[in-house]
């Protein structure tokens, strides 16, 4: 098997969608531990010229964006799709869709404070990011199964925000979210996702010599 190389900061919660995915389908990895996403130059983000994290590298294959990379992956090593990575179900569809998009307004959010921004709420787009984050939380609320054993890409997307937002402190309530954490407490039953909470992938990193750039 060809080595696959992942580009990625430890709590990267788009990297890791991958890094489940790979362990999901047992395909062996390396894991490349990026700096900071504030550095301006491609060599730290595995040459993506967005200046973003997860990158795979195959050989001589190089890979942006996360679904882009899962899909990648599946057709390569599990074209029975376990997972359901390439489903077209319009509700699987929607609910990447949202947990994306509030994956994105926290990468703003975090960023715009990282890199100095005191006051978020002074300005109205944040505003409009952090409501856009409590509306996108309440719509997959009302939709989420607790009930239901299977476990995919969607669940592997979902468990990977709502632990990054936590981890973060970025929900407003999270008392208000119940089936949510029902359904990512569920999936922690999983070695994939036990294994790459953010507390775990940073003690991981710390113990790999890794230190924040
Ligand atoms: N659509 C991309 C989004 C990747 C992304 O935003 N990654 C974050 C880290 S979790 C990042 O590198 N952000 C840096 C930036 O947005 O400048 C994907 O799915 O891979």
């Amino acid at each position: 098997m060809e080595t696959l190389r992942l580009f990625g900061t430890p709590l990267s919660h788009f990297t890791r969608k991958v890094r489940i995915v790979l362990a999901e389908l047992g395909v062996p990895f390396e894991y490349v531990r990026t700096g900071s996403v504030l550095a301006p130059t491609s060599a730290g983000y595995g040459e993506n010229p967005l200046l973003r994290v997860p990158t795979l590298v195959r050989g001589d294959e190089t890979l942006f964006d996360s679904d882009h990379i899962a899909r990648y992956v599946v057709a390569l090593y599990d074209p029975a799709d376990r997972l359901q990575v390439n489903s077209l179900a319009v509700e699987s569809l929607n609910r990447l869709a949202v947990v994306t998009g509030i994956m994105n307004n926290e990468v703003v959010l975090l960023l715009a404070k990282r890199a100095g921004l005191a006051d978020l709420e002074a300005v109205a787009y944040f505003r409009k990011l952090r409501s856009a984050i409590d509306g996108g939380l309440d719509w997959i609320e009302a939709r989420v199964e607790v009930d239901d054993a299977s476990f995919t890409y969607p669940d592997v997307a979902l468990t990977c925000l709502w632990q990054h937002l936590v981890h973060y402190d970025l929900v407003a309530e999270p008392a208000r979210y119940p089936r949510i954490a029902a359904r990512v407490e569920q999936a922690m039953q999983r070695p994939s996702v036990a294994s790459t909470t953010p507390a775990r992938s940073l003690e991981d990193a710390a113990a790999a010599g890794w230190k924040p750039s």
